[in-house]
């Protein structure tokens, strides 16, 4: 299929499709049993990310199921830091863990020029995933990612998730200078790797920022939407017409502000943002995506129809990408979602 005519490539480039497309974040994954079999032979997370046949079924898996509009590469944000050297692991039920990168050794020992090899499979990944999706699945398109430096950086710094980053956020402050080049040199490898990504065969890409709404709205601008914005103008510089999604996850009233400054094509909104605010403050010209709590599909049932049906509701007549505020967390029943999607289907 001729890739404008995608739905998903449509209403991210400012077209109202309706039904709306619809894809979810983390839509491959531990609630799946599929995923689960697999992830068992893969051994670890990082060898599944590297292994291309395995991480490009993974990725197909809740299509066959579900259907979706949207591929999303299966892989991980942290796979960038990996892939410049930094120690990483992922540690049963403690998430990522990383060798934390404090100071300007720590820094010097990262390797930028070593990327290209260690993403290499990624790459392969995502030319097997465009190849499948074009026999298996041609109105789906696929979609490539990355962590915003500052997420990214989060994680970098602070060698492990599950809180609320304090060493990063005071790095930021007591030693912007360091942090900054921290920043410089994320902008610079993701949008090697985005333009990596796309040239495979992503056509959509998107910046996942997290941990963004942490920072006050100075830093937030400095570390989250200036870093992101940079990023944008790299992309474009090459592809000019790629649609770009933003997740400035938390960033509430600095949602409007965020999609102008930085130039995505849609912005993504977290669980807590308003649907109907964000219809009325975010400029026409933009999509939106989200973003339905993922704990409603885990519940199921009347609730789960109740919140799909209000936020579709507060969405007509915009360009919108129907999709969760967060990722699907593993107990969520795959019925569920199938449930989700027969409702989206009818509109
Ligand atoms: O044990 C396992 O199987 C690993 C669990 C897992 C999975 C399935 C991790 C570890 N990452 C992923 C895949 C993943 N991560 C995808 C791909 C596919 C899909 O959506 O279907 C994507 C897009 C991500 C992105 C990601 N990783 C983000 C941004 C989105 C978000 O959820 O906020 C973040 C913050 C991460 C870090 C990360 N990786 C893994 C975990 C458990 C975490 C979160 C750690 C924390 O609590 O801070």
């Amino acid at each position: 299929m001729d890739p404008v005519q995608k739905p998903l490539l449509r209403a991210l480039t400012g077209e109202a499709v309706w039904p709306p497309p619809f894809w979810l974040m983390r839509q491959a994954g531990r609630y799946l049993p599929e995923y689960r079999l697999l992830r068992a032979q893969a051994g670890d997370f990082i060898a599944l990310c590297t292994t291309p046949e395995l991480a490009a079924e993974v990725t197909l898996q809740p299509l066959r199921r579900y259907g979706m509009d949207g591929a999303i590469l299966f892989s991980d944000i942290l796979m960038l830091p990996w892939a410049m050297g930094q120690g990483l692991r992922y540690a049963e039920g403690e998430g990522p863990l990383l060798d934390p990168i404090r100071d300007a050794e720590g820094l010097a020992r990262l390797d930028p020029a070593g990327m290209g090899a260690r993403i290499a499979p990624i790459m392969e990944t995502v030319a097997r995933v465009k190849a499948g999706l074009e026999q298996e699945a041609p109105k789906t398109a696929l979609i490539g990612f990355a962590g915003s430096p500052f997420t990214v950086a989060c994680y970098m710094v602070e060698g492990r998730g599950g809180g609320e980053f304090m060493t990063a956020r005071r790095l930021a402050y007591s030693d912007p200078a360091l942090f900054g080049r921290l920043i410089r040199l994320l902008v610079d490898t993701t949008v090697e790797y985005l333009l990596a990504q796309a040239a495979a065969g992503a056509e959509a890409l998107m910046l996942f920022d997290s941990w963004a709404g942490l920072l006050p709205p100075g830093q937030f601008r400095r570390w989250s939407i200036e870093p992101s914005a940079a990023i944008v103008r790299g992309i474009r510089k090459v592809l000019p017409d790629i649609p770009l999604i933003g997740f400035p996850r938390l960033a509430g009233p600095l949602l409007p502000e965020y999609a102008l400054r930085t130039g995505v094509s849609t912005v993504a909104m977290d669980t807590g943002m308003d649907p109907r605010w964000a219809a009325a403050n975010v400029p026409a010209e933009f999509g939106l995506q989200g973003n339905m709590d993922p704990q409603v599909l885990v519940a199921g049932g009347a609730a789960m129809e109740a919140e799909a049906r209000s936020i579709l509701a507060a969405m007509r007549g915009r360009p919108f990408v129907f999709n969760l505020g967060h990722g699907i967390v593993p107990p969520t029943p795959p019925e569920h979602v199938a449930a989700l999607a027969r409702l989206l289907r009818m509109g």
